[in-house]
């Protein structure tokens, strides 16, 4: 299984690179040949500079690949370096995802980095004064601690297949590639002022230091936003291997692969940068986190925040005793607070969840609500609305990674 996914992702990659020394070679009118020479000699070709490419060795499957143990009672396995919080696992009380339990997304192994020798460099042309930090310098920093999520922008992929009928590539989810963590960190604004930040600085480019050097620009504005952090602590611990340590990006309600793990390198421009984990630089047809599909223009649409969904705390189908229930469950939106939560059950008149936890924008808030369960087949269905009125529909138009579904998932549950 993780053999394949594994195998598959770098499918995948190769098409990419195919498409991208396509469009390079007609671009700039070298060979392909020539191409790969300078790619390999990390030689800048057009506006883009390539260093390692993004192709899996097949042995990587069989190292271990990330670090914290993932049994399956608080995982499910979703091929790869991939693994889903169980709902059904986390307390109801507890607000926060235990750093035990968080979900890990990662499109290659763990990197296995050592606090005292990392170094974070932040150049590029959007920048007058280029430094270099430790992570003794990081901790010196003003510190700032917020409760927010990060959400996989292949979140509840699986219910494409299993409710529209519709395969899209990669991991397949349920609703449980999110987690909400109290960071403690640093903001990137401070970070970037001692760099000597310039008015005219345009994108902001992390890099992590895995293999593949996942990385993807966030313009100047959502990088000076107050809670948009460089972290180092994960619900009061120092963070996790598997979640960046020793620093990881924050950027709340943004897809979660704008928060790069194991940040190593922070380039600063002056001009919109090019990334092929999704930038608004072209070529388009070989980046992914971009929307690709029949109700989407042919150069897709880049994703940013993401949208609104709710799960309920219980397996996925769930098998409960007959009688009197309270259900939990939470909401979330990548644009701010929940408004309200409704449920309905078997397709009956949606009702009012109650809220029942702190609710800060960008993270999640918890909901119960009473359920009289007579013995059979029963399908729950919960959906939010946020701050700024936006909801859950009842179908997303279909993309071919995937992303963003955000429909009102229906809960099998068997009551005997
Ligand atoms: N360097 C690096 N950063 C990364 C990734 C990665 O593969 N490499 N995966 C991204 C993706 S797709 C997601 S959803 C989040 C997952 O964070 P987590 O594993 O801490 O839950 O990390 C993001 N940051
Ligand atoms: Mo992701």
């Amino acid at each position: 299984m993780r053999n394949d996914e594994l195998k598959k992702e770098a499918i995948y990659n190769q098409e990419r690179q195919e498409q991208y020394l396509w469009h390079q070679s007609r671009v700039t009118g070298l060979s392909r040949r020539r191409l790969l020479q300078l790619m390999a000699a990390g030689v800048v070709v057009g506006r883009q500079a390539w260093g390692r490419t993004s192709v899996f060795q097949d042995s990587a499957a069989d190292l271990p690949c990330v670090v914290k143990p993932t049994p399956p009672e608080l995982f499910i396995a979703r091929g790869g370096a991939n693994y889903e919080m169980r709902f059904d696992v986390i307390p109801h009380h507890q607000y926060l995802v235990p750093n035990e339990l968080f979900f890990i997304r990662s499109h290659d192994c763990t990197p296995r980095l050592d606090a005292d020798s990392w170094k974070l460099r932040i150049d590029g042309e959007g920048v007058d004064n280029p430094i270099e930090l430790s992570y003794g310098d990081i901790l010196g920093l003003e510190a700032v601690t917020v409760r927010r999520f990060v959400e996989c922008a292949g979140n509840g992929r699986g219910f494409f297949n299993i409710q529209q009928h519709q395969n899209a590539l990669g991991a397949q989810w349920f609703l449980g590639a999110i987690g909400v963590a109290e960071w403690t960190g640093v903001r990137l604004s401070d970070v970037l002022q001692l760099a000597g930040l310039k008015d005219t600085a345009v994108d902001v480019m992390p890099e992590g230091l895995d293999d593949l050097h996942v990385r993807r620009p966030i313009p100047i504005e959502k990088a000076l936003e107050e809670d948009t952090l460089l972290v180092y602590g994960m619900n009061g611990k120092p963070l996790l291997e598997d979640h960046g340590f020793p620093v990881r990006v924050l950027v709340p309600g943004w897809v979660g692969v704008a928060s790069i793990k194991w940040v190593g390198h922070i380039q600063v421009s002056q001009t919109p940068l090019f990334s092929p984990f999704g930038s608004t630089v072209p070529p388009f047809e070989n980046q992914t986190y971009r929307l690709f599909g029949d109700a989407y223009p042919p150069e897709g649409i880049l994703l940013t925040r993401q949208n609104v969904k709710s799960a309920f705390e219980l397996p996925f189908p769930a098998k409960l005793a007959a009688g009197k229930h309270i259900l939990h469950g939470r909401s979330w939106s990548g644009n701010g607070r929940i408004r309200h939560v409704q449920v309905s059950f078997d397709g009956g008149e949606w009702r009012r969840a109650h809220l029942r936890s702190e609710n800060p924008p960008t993270a999640w808030v918890r909901w119960i609500i009473g359920w009289e369960a007579e013995p059979g087949e029963h399908v729950l269905r919960a959906r939010a609305i946020d701050e700024t009125g936006e909801e859950q529909p009842e179908a997303v138009p279909f993309n071919r990674f995937g992303y963003v579904f955000d429909a009102i998932v229906n809960h099998p549950v068997t009551i005997e």
